[in-house]
């Protein structure tokens, strides 16, 4: 029987590994990381922070992670990719730390919050060891590995603690100066995870008696790194929907039911974990929705519509031209490329750009994302509410009432019963449907990452409809189809 791909899971985080010996040797490493042993440090002066955030930053693309080619990797394509992210990380703490440090000195003060500071000030001093240097051998490369497992294992709670830090601060700071400092802060986390995480995983995969990562049904030829090249969004939907009923069946005693149509065939390039986070929360808001209105019977609608291919002279750039495009880019370099969240997706991939050499088409060549859309009948969200469901901590979830329909928001004044159930990637609580008043701004942040958006329609009374849009890097042609391309 073929052996079951297994992720491993580190905390809220799926490192996927190829076999169970490298699953092993990973989660010794964790281990030892999560203790911080072995790990040279220096201190972080004030003079190293402003440096560092004096650095210009890198705007991460989906092309930057593919770019090292696909597991396993040769020493030299390793070796790369530590340097890779040595070059990025320190600048991005650096300035992580900053805007720390730039919060009221009363928010800062508390105890989550200067938690969340020291875990950026060790991160820091582990890496400045290695800030001058190149990473020339693999025994130093596999200490480096180590330096990132210990990095991505010390920021995995990041989010439930910041939480706590401002639900108890939040006298002392309004609602969009938190939803404002934790945008930026948790959109340039995702980067600073995904750089460290890409690493980790191109070191696992690319380990002796380590083959490409494949499914057992044969049908899902590979991951780079983090990056499932032939991710199917309605498996992933199928997925995350039998996640949410078991909760919601758990708490309510039953369960909607959910229709997946449009083409669940589709497949592009994307990071599993986003969708599944993403998903599970847009999920849990139809769910509750649906089911303290009583209307379980009508069906949650998922569509899967691929956008159209665009042809090059068609491309679109929306209101924005090349230049615009550029600067805004530039702009949003710690917090991934917000400037696409729009409908059609504008491309970056030309045929000289690192993807091209990995067989991954450039878009123009290639289905360039996919809308998701989540229809529920779940009576709306009142004009009231509509203004703040982006705002991070806003919620009309209560504890005590959460089975009968709710009225009004608030800014989670229940927050505390939430946020015991909460642990999940970045969200609400793993065992909860809803609660902290994270899942829609942080689903958006991981959504407009790599140029997707979410958007909210509601019909107030009636349902609503919640357009997810995602780009991909590219679809991964296969040796027929580029035969057939050439030709
Ligand atoms: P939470 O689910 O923890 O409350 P979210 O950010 O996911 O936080 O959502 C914020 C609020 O937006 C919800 O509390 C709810 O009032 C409203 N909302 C979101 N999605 C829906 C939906 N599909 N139907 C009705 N209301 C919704
Ligand atoms: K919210
Ligand atoms: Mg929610």
């Amino acid at each position: 029987m073929a052996q079951v791909q297994r992720p491993l899971i580190i905390q809220s985080q799926v490192i996927r590994v190829c076999c169970p010996r490298t699953a092993r040797r990973s989660s010794a490493l964790f281990s030892r990381a999560s203790h911080g042993q072995r790990l040279h440090t220096k201190t972080v002066t004030d003079k190293d922070i402003s440096h560092l955030a004096s650095l210009p930053l890198h705007p991460l693309t989906l092309a930057d992670l593919v770019k090292h080619g696909r597991p396993p990797l040769t020493t030299q394509q390793l070796l790369t990719s530590a340097n890779f992210t040595l070059s990025i990380l320190p600048a991005r703490l650096a300035h992580r730390i900053q805007s720390l440090r730039n919060l009221p000195f009363i928010v800062v003060s508390n105890p989550h919050v200067s938690k969340i500071h020291s875990n950026y000030m060790h991160s820091l001093s582990t890496l400045l060891p290695w800030a001058e240097q190149e990473i020339k051998t693999l025994e130093e490369e596999v200490k480096f590995t180590e330096v990132m497992a210990d990095l991505v294992q010390t920021h995995s709670n990041t989010i439930s603690i910041l939480a706590r830090g401002f639900l108890e601060a939040r006298k002392y700071i309004s609602p969009k100066d938190v939803t404002r400092f934790l945008d930026e802060h948790l959109r340039a986390r995702i980067g600073t995870r995904l750089i460290a995480e890409q690493h980790l995983s191109l070191h696992f995969s690319s380990q002796p008696h380590c083959e490409v990562m494949h499914d057992t049904d044969g049908d899902s030829p590979g991951y780079i790194g983090v990056i499932d090249t032939r991710l199917k969004p309605a498996r992933i939907v199928d997925h995350c929907a039998n996640v949410v009923g078991e909760i919601c069946e758990l708490k309510y005693g039953v369960r909607p039911t959910i229709v997946i149509n449009g083409e669940p065939d589709y497949e592009f390039a994307h990071i599993p974990v986003h969708l599944e986070y993403i998903i599970t929360e847009l999920l849990k808001n139809a769910f509750r929705a649906t089911v303290e209105s009583s209307m379980e019977r009508e069906p949650i609608e998922v569509t899967i519509a691929p956008l159209p291919e665009l042809l090059p002279e068609e491309e679109d750039t929306g209101s924005m031209n090349s230049e615009e495009i550029r600067n805004k880019k530039i702009d949003n370099e710690d917090q991934g490329n917000v400037d696409m969240a729009s409908q059609r997706f504008t491309g970056n991939n030309s045929p000289t750009s690192p993807t091209a050499e990995l067989n991954i088409l450039p878009l123009k060549h290639s289905t360039p994302g996919v809308t998701i859309r989540i229809r529920d009948r779940g009576g709306g969200i009142s004009p009231d509410n509509l203004g703040h469901i982006w705002d991070y901590s806003f919620t009309t979830f209560n504890d005590q009432q959460a089975s009968s329909t709710l009225s009004g928001g608030s800014h989670s004044a229940n927050g505390m019963d939430a946020l015991n159930g909460f642990s999940g990637a970045g969200g609400d609580g793993v065992n909860s449907l809803a609660g902290l008043g994270y899942g829609l701004p942080l689903g958006r942040a991981y959504a407009e990452y790599f140029g997707g958006g979410i958007a909210v329609q509601s019909l107030w009374g009636w349902g609503t409809d919640v357009y997810l849009s995602l780009r991909g890097v590219g679809r991964v042609e296969n040796v027929e189809e580029a035969k057939q391309r050439r030709q």
